[in-house]
């Protein structure tokens, strides 16, 4: 094991994605880096853009130190988006806000012009930044790498934009099923290699983001989000780095969820967590789950609900606290380390 690695496993947060015994719960918050903070507010105004941010590694740099410090958070995310590897196998990709693709992936055609690329050569921005990022941090931080999950990302790249009722995602899941198992396959393999390539450059753990994997029913969750998850997860476990799954409205499928291969469930704020410990055991770490809604309200409600969570799982080994789902534009900054606060003062 060389230096790099064991100085990783003796990191609070990843001994607690291992289930290990640590000296306090580690916390970090999903989009803790984002546009609830000034400071990146004027970071992404100096760049000229959001793409111009996430495609230069000082930037990235810049981006995910300043959050893990502003925060002292546990863990840093490396600042990017899931839908760079959707760049990176030839989208046309703009941001309004949220990201919009220009000519969506709707047909064979369109899926045989995505190509598979070298995310050392293609994304050096993002391995550089996660090098420097690495070099910048507090030792006993650590640095996550993420990727989309396949199901997520096929839905931005078919429906071209975040979208309420995702219609050509589901015409397509219901009607063109042949052709989403092909486009899955592919961007699979795409991700796998962008994951790996962030562990190769120092990220020590990885999550897999599938946001919109509680879009389906049964079967189609199992057929089209978990299946592809599983496949990833499966690819990247001899990296030996803890890895996350995360998925959003799946509560009714936490068992199938839990069982993919992943060493940390991110449960998002649907589910009670001591609803989830019960349900999964002790055998896989749990990650979350406060609503992000509730940074909104005073802090002695902030206060309360986060020691609900805590006393219900914090207890035993294998618990990381986060948020349900991301930070929310215009969460107050002080109510966010007020949360964090209240996460590194309780003793488990
Ligand atoms: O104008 C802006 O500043 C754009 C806002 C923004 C930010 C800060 C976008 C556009 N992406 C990001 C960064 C980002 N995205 C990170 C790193 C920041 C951090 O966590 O500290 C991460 C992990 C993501 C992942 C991501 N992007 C997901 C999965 C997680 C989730 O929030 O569900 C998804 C679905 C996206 C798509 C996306 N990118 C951006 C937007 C506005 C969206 C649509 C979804 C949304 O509104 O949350």
């Amino acid at each position: 094991m060389d230096t790099l690695n064991r100085n990783s496993e003796a990191r609070r947060f990843v001994r607690a994605c291992r289930r290990q015994p640590v000296d306090r719960i580690p916390v970090w918050l999903m989009r803790q880096a984002g546009r609830y903070q000034p400071e990146y507010r004027a970071l992404k105004e100096r760049m000229g853009g959001f793409w111009a941010l996430s495609t230069n590694a000082d930037s990235i740099t810049e981006a995910t130190l300043f959050a893990q410090r502003s925060l002292a958070a546990d863990a840093a995310i490396i600042f990017s988006d899931i839908t760079v590897p959707s760049w990176a196998m030839g989208l046309d990709l703009e941001f309004a806000p949220g990201p919009k693709f220009k000519t969506p992936v709707r047909d064979a055609k369109g899926l045989a012009a995505l190509s598979l690329y070298d995310p050392h050569e293609k994304c050096d921005f993002l391995m550089q930044g996660i090098r420097q990022t690495r070099a910048g941090l507090p030792d006993e931080v650590s640095l996550i790498g993420f990727v989309g999950a396949p199901f997520t990302l096929a839905g931005y790249m078919i429906e071209g934009y975040p979208s309420r009722s995702w219609l050509e995602l589901k015409k397509v899941v219901y009607g063109e099923p042949k052709f989403l198992h092909n486009m899955l396959s592919k961007i699979a393999e795409a991700v796998i290699e962008h994951a790996r390539a962030q562990v190769e450059a120092g990220c020590d753990a990885l999550q897999l983001f599938d946001t919109t994997s509680g879009e389906l029913g049964r079967p189609e969750l199992t057929e089209f989000a978990f299946h592809y998850a599983k496949r990833v997860l499966q690819a990247l476990k001899p990296l030996g780095v803890p890895l996350i799954y995360f998925g959003r409205n799946i509560g009714h499928a936490l068992e199938e969820a839990a069982s993919l291969g992943s060493d940390v469930l991110g449960v998002d704020w649907g589910t009670p967590m001591q609803e989830a410990r019960q349900r999964l055991g002790n055998d896989i770490a749990l990650m979350g789950n406060l609503d992000p809604t509730t940074l909104f309200c005073a802090k002695e409600v902030i206060t309360s609900r986060a020691e609900d969570i805590l006393n219900a799982v914090a207890k035993q080994p294998g618990f990381i606290f986060n948020l349900g789902h991301g930070v929310l534009q215009h969460t107050p900054v002080d109510h966010v380390k007020h949360l964090i606060d209240v996460v590194h003062d309780f003793r488990c």
